[in-house]
């Protein structure tokens, strides 16, 4: 099945109810029709592949989500000023707090040095900058190696993808000799995009260390505490530090910069996005658990799975919900709020039931609420949209693609049709 928008399945939905009463078939309607669901047979192979995690939704234990639109002393949000003023950092903190950890105070030196331009880039389409982002304090230094590629043939700055690259640098060949779809470069420049990169282990390596390597090194006080920042908060303050350069250049617009990541790189996305409003988009590709899935679901990866296969990422207060998700005090429907008003696309796989599709779309059909009260006319279904075709209402947009885990070019041209909508 081919891209549809909303509005063209809505079409399709109530044609397709009005033939009801002519057709012998109501099955032959809900197969055409129905949101999308897990395939029987995926199920049961991931079930057989990990006994002990969750994959049927008649196993999703009864959950009460905390609402986003009541402040903690009990007070309702009726006004985009309360939530401004008030209720927004609230949530900001409670998620420094439980979740992904505040970043230090620590003061550094910043500076970029442009270390290679070339304004004849992809066949003269492109100019090619390499950035040196340079972290220092009193003792040591690090280097963010940042990518940009921005059109040659706009006449003005570019609306610019961030991608925070969590998959290794051989996706993201500045010399473009070797091409993936995971940084589709050219297609994004004949859409009039600017496409960076960094590579997430610059700001962090992937690993559990005690938190001495990377930005934690440089930056963290001798005694890390509970809600000291996890390796995602420090890729999201690296992507920060990628937007303080890209503001500057004037073939880029600054205002229009879009974060997008894949799975931790998609968990990192969000924060990124969350912490720092300069971000007009964000895009959360397959983030799972510890991203879009709603926690209380319990449906594949869980709080405490990650927090055991990953002690590095969040903020050790998080292991507290580990066996207690319904304790604790947000869930990632509340993440997906502090997006809003600006643009959020959150779409998941068939077949990554491990970052729950289902889990991750309600997240966002009760973030919606919030997009709304700021003015934003974006309204979902409950039900979910069927496979491979995009929901996209306002600054909201929400697909499951066909296949496995990963970040392809179907994706990317499904992020740029909102992008379109949202930031040209
Ligand atoms: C998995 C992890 C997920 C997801 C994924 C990835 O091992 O359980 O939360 O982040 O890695 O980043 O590809």
């Amino acid at each position: 099945m081919t891209i549809m928008n909303y509005k063209k399945y809505c079409l399709i939905l109530v044609s397709t109810l009005m033939l009801i009463p002519y057709l012998s078939s109501i099955e032959l309607i809900a197969q055409d029709t129905q949101g999308w669901r897990a395939s029987d047979q995926t199920v049961e192979r991931l079930s057989k592949a990990r006994p002990e995690t969750n994959y049927y939704e008649d196993k999703v234990p009864e959950y009460i989500l905390p609402d986003p639109l009541i402040t903690l002393s009990g007070k309702k949000v009726t006004t985009a000023r309360l939530w401004n003023n008030e209720r927004r950092q609230e949530i900001l903190e409670l998620f420094r707090e439980n979740v992904y950890g505040r970043v230090p105070e620590t003061s550094y030196q910043k500076s970029s040095k442009v270390v290679k331009e070339d304004r004849d880039a992809i066949g003269g389409t492109a100019t090619l900058k390499l950035v040196d982002i340079t972290i220092s304090t009193d003792s040591k230094s690090l280097v963010i190696h940042l990518t940009l590629f921005t059109p040659n043939n706009l006449r003005k700055p570019a609306p610019t993808f961030l991608l925070i690259d969590n998959r290794g640098q051989e996706n993201t060949d500045p010399e473009r000799q070797k091409k993936s779809e995971f940084w589709p470069v050219e297609e994004a420049i004949a859409r009039g995009y600017g496409m960076a990169v960094f590579y997430n282990a610059d700001v962090d390596p992937d690993n559990f260390d005690d938190f001495k390597n990377g930005i934690h090194g440089l930056l963290d006080k001798s005694v890390r505490q509970g809600d000291s920042w996890g390796t995602i908060a420090a890729w999201a303050w690296g992507a920060s530090r990628c937007l303080d350069y890209l503001v500057t250049d004037k073939d880029v617009a600054g205002d229009k910069v879009a974060v997008v990541g894949h799975s931790r790189g998609g968990k990192t996305a969000l924060w990124a996005g969350a912490e720092d409003t300069r971000f007009a988009m964000v895009v959360s590709n397959e983030s799972g658990c510890g991203g879009a899935a709603l926690a209380r679901r319990q449906f594949g990866e869980t709080v405490g799975r990650i927090n055991t296969s990953f002690p590095h990422w969040f903020c050790t207060n998080f292991r507290k919900y580990n066996d207690d998700v319904d304790a604790l005090p947000v869930d990632m429907h509340m993440l997906l709020a502090l997006i809003a008003p600006r643009a959020l696309y959150v779409d998941c796989a068939s077949d990554d039931l491990w970052g729950d599709p289902r889990g991750s779309y309600l997240a966002l059909f009760h973030a919606v609420p919030v997009f709304q009260l700021l003015g934003i006319n974006s309204d979902i279904p409950e039900a979910m949209p069927p496979l491979n075709m995009q929901v996209m209402s306002g600054s909201v947009a929400y697909h499951v693609r066909e296949g496995g885990h990963n970040m392809l070019l179907t994706d990317w041209n499904w992020f740029m049709d909102l992008a379109d909508v949202v930031l040209k």
